[in-house]
């Protein structure tokens, strides 16, 4: 069929459903957050309050993405949109409590929300949200950029209402809920990370897709209770690498489902988060999640998975990366055993050291930072901090090439264990 013919079908197929829906109404609703500046090869992260719909309703599909002051696109190629999670604010989150709910998340993969026909997330004109951004900045100039955020809205019809369960193997751990894969495994070796989640509740799940960083294999939905795994999200890589290149690249897409049906999972029942990641490498500050939605009703025991609509993408094994620093260390060889982390940079950037010695890194900056190492024999990482201390004992000889992940472009390290 041609477009034209398609499009004549796809507006017959709407003529033809619209009796039904005659005093409902599905809207596009279009919001812009303030301006939102990051500095040049710079990553920003800051909690926002979000405009949301003023009017009764349900949310049954939304995406993001950044724009200029002209409303243009920004590519991946100029602004990284990393992380990007909305919240229903004084509404306690399904797994982590607390007073925001996490309702819709996308990353580099861009993961769209699009729940089912006759499902919706509810929404009342008093609802706040708020938004959490994470913007990776790929040139040297100072980006002012915009969230544009596209709700489509549901009003003068009930639908079918639905909870977000945030599912995250690190769920609940603060803001940047990472963890390590340590490599140096033989090729086709897998790390995995799991988190268990007992269902408060019964019901059927609608609708899911996972979210992984660079070296993942996929996130796998376990009924750990009725040993089955009714869902894995894969990721599909490829495409142009963004340069300079300021974190190993994560997918262009993940697979998702959608079913009208809904996978079953009874009140008690154990669901299992299962992140499984590549271990031929190391990959630091990983991530394994997948957001549900969950329908509430009647189910008991283990249900079967109904056929699932699965938008899957081109799954494939991650790309066999090395991980460039952004810029050559600097400085004579030290082989001190510290050295400070500050505003912007590593006291020391080339380090010579011997095998089972430990490294200390005193952080001092007034802005977080971090250590990540970028490649070598063993993947670690510290958290954002600005004050404190970090060891590694360094077991394993090599080079180890190290940055800040928010500062990659300025505060970089090459640590040569013998
Ligand atoms: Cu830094």
């Amino acid at each position: 069929m041609n477009r034209a013919a398609r499009a004549v079908s796809v507006l017959a197929a709407a003529a033809l459903a619209a009796p039904a829906f005659a005093h409902a109404e599905e809207r596009t609703l279009t919001f812009t957050t303030a301006a939102i500046s990051v500095e040049g090869y710079g990553v920003a992260q800051q909690p926002m309050l979000a405009e949301s719909p003023n009017v009764d309703g349900y949310v049954v599909g939304m995406e993001a993405e950044v724009v200029d002051a002209q409303g243009r696109v920004q590519g991946r190629d100029k602004v990284m949109l990393h992380h990007i999670v909305f919240a229903k604010i004084g509404v306690s989150d399904y797994t982590c409590g607390g007073a925001a709910e996490r309702f819709f998340a996308e990353g580099e993969e861009r993961l769209a929300l699009s729940l089912p026909r006759g499902y919706g997330y509810a929404n009342k004109a008093t609802d706040r949200w708020g938004l959490l951004y994470m913007l990776m900045n790929h040139r040297p100039q100072r980006l002012n950029g915009y969230i544009r955020y596209t709700v489509r809205y549901v009003i003068g019809e009930a639908l079918t209402p639905v909870k977000p369960i945030w599912l995250d193997v690190r769920n609940c751990t603060g803001p940047d809920p990472v963890f390590d894969v340590p490599g140096g495994g033989k090729r086709f070796s897998t790390f995995t990370k799991t988190a268990d989640f007992t269902m408060p509740e019964s019901g059927r799940l609608v609708s899911g897709g996972g979210h992984l960083h660079g070296g993942g294999l996929r996130v796998e939905l376990r009924n750990a209770t009725c040993g089955t795994m009714p869902f894995a999200s894969r990721p599909t890589w490829g495409g142009p690498i963004p340069k300079p290149i300021l974190h190993e690249p994560g997918p262009t897409k993940m697979s998702s489902f959608r079913s009208t049906e809904g996978i079953p999972v009874a009140k008690g029942q154990r669901l299992r988060l299962a992140a499984v990641y590549d271990n031929s490498a190391p990959h630091t500050r990983a991530m394994g999640i997948m957001l549900l939605f969950l329908a509430p009703g009647a189910v008991e025991g283990c249900g079967a998975t109904p056929p699932l609509d699965v938008d899957l993408g081109r799954p494939s094994a991650p790309p066999a990366f090395t991980m460039p620093l952004p810029r050559a260390p600097k400085g004579p060889v030290s082989r001190a055993t510290s050295t400070y982390v500050g505003d912007f940079r590593y006291g020391a950037e080339r380090i010579l050291l011997g095998r089972g010695q430990t490294f200390t890194w005193r952080f001092m900056g007034r802005f977080q930072h971090d250590v990540t190492v970028v490649g070598g024999p063993v993947g670690f990482s510290a958290p954002w901090t600005t004050s404190g201390v970090f060891r590694h004992r360094f077991t394993k000889a090599g080079t180890y090439r190290i940055f800040c992940s928010l500062h990659p472009a300025k505060m970089v390290q090459q640590i040569t264990v013998r």
